[in-house]
């Protein structure tokens, strides 16, 4: 007898017996054991240990999988501890504000609506190249503060910065970033503008202005940071309203609910799957000893599935009320891109539920994770659908 399929908007939870019986998992990752913190509890108490669980360890190292042989550069804030931590964050914190400003918000809404129409005019497309890859590039145009056009030569890049399809730490790819960092940045000091280079390289950090590295190290951050997870969840996202054409429905009646979906959709898909941090002295995660200079990982994904927090963990529920999701991470970390890309998510919400009947999934290839025994499905390769417009 045939499988009967799941549905392509099922995200399973793989840690659920692990953290209901010890709270952890021990995981390795290239020879450098890992060991995950499942509870939402235990990975926002974690996460705010910023002394006993670092980030500031060598450059990539905290990215799960690491990253240090394929970068030397660190990324700022994200790789630095408090309090230098705040002092960046301090610098950079009013511009990642932005996307609460009306003309940034209509910009964007225009943008979505034409990737919206685009759809519409199709009539088969595939998702994630013909429509999530682009929306996030344009859309990081406004974040950065650039011209449109630039959108053209990140959509080339594809899905990750740093990961290609047969290579999951591409160090040729990455030098493509960097190299063309580097001229962006030089040409920013030829020709200050008003774009986040040059705000960057203006602004003064202990009294001094910050170094080119610096700057680059915030750039890298930004063009990495918010890519494959900005795009995995508007892949997904769609794939949801594909099978819940309920959900769009009563979104459009109520348009007040777009604010507890998009927070829904990110708890329920968690696109960072967990983020690491380096232990600084023997120590105890779970009552399970940790050595000084392994790493832990805080699973963002375990913890927005912890029924004791979350009630149904593995139902979406659009109007959710009560959701302490750590999607965005926890703590001085906290994502500094989370109002840009909240305000993408309910944009094509909106879009859609304006515009949008009914989607037809045609065809799709998941993305899955894998942890040794460990298999996440983040997300799709490729999602073919129809898209059947409202009368
Ligand atoms: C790092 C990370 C930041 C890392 C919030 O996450 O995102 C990953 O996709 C990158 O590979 O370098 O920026």
């Amino acid at each position: 007898m045939k499988k009967k399929s799941e549905k392509k908007s099922k995200f399973p939870d793989p840690f659920e017996e692990a953290r209901l019986d010890k709270g952890f998992e021990k995981i390795d990752d290239q020879n450098d054991p890992v060991t995950m913190v499942l509870r939402h509890q235990d990975v926002r108490e974690y996460a705010k240990n910023w002394k006993t669980f670092q980030s500031g360890a060598k450059p990539g190292r905290i990215v799960v999988p690491s990253e240090e042989h394929i970068r030397d550069i660190r990324q700022i804030p994200f790789e630095v501890d408090p309090p230098e931590h705040g002092e960046y964050r301090a610098l950079i914190e009013d511009w990642f504000r932005r996307p609460f400003n009306p003309e940034y918000q209509l910009e964007l809404s225009n943008q979505i609506n034409d990737a919206v129409d685009f759809l519409l005019e199709k009539n088969t497309v595939e998702i994630v190249s013909d429509f999530s890859l682009p929306v996030q590039s344009k859309a990081l145009t406004l974040l950065l503060n650039v011209p449109i056009e630039e959108a053209n030569t990140w959509i080339d890049w594809g899905v990750h910065v740093f990961r290609s399809e047969d290579n999951p730490l591409d160090g040729d790819k990455a030098n493509i970033l960097y190299d063309y960092l580097d001229k962006q940045i030089d040409k920013a000091i030829e020709h200050p503008s008003d774009n986040l280079y040059s705000v960057l390289l203006a602004s003064e950090f202990k009294n001094r202005k910050l170094t080119k590295e610096e700057v680059k190290g915030v750039m890298i951050l930004t063009f990495a940071g918010g890519r494959d997870t900005v795009i995995n969840t508007l892949n997904n996202s769609i794939t949801y309203f594909a099978e819940h054409p309920e959900a769009l429905e009563r979104i459009r009646n109520e348009p007040r609910l777009i604010n507890q979906a998009t927070e829904e959709l990110v708890r329920y898909f968690s696109p960072l799957t967990h983020m690491g941090r380096v232990v600084t002295e023997d120590s105890y995660v779970c009552k399970h000893a940790v050595k000084a200079d392994s790493r832990i990982s805080l699973c963002w994904a375990s913890a927005n599935r912890d029924a004791s927090v979350f009630e149904k963990p593995d139902e979406v529920i659009i109007d959710r009320k009560k959701n302490p999701h750590v999607g965005f991470g926890f703590g001085p970390h906290k994502c500094l891109g989370e109002h840009h890309a909240r305000q993408i998510l309910k944009t094509v919400i909106k879009t859609l539920a304006s515009k949008v009947k009914s989607i037809d999934i045609l065809d799709a290839e998941e993305n899955i994770e894998e942890w040794g025994d460990i298999k996440r499905k983040v997300g799709f390769e490729r999602i073919e659908v129809n898209f059947n417009k409202r009368d």
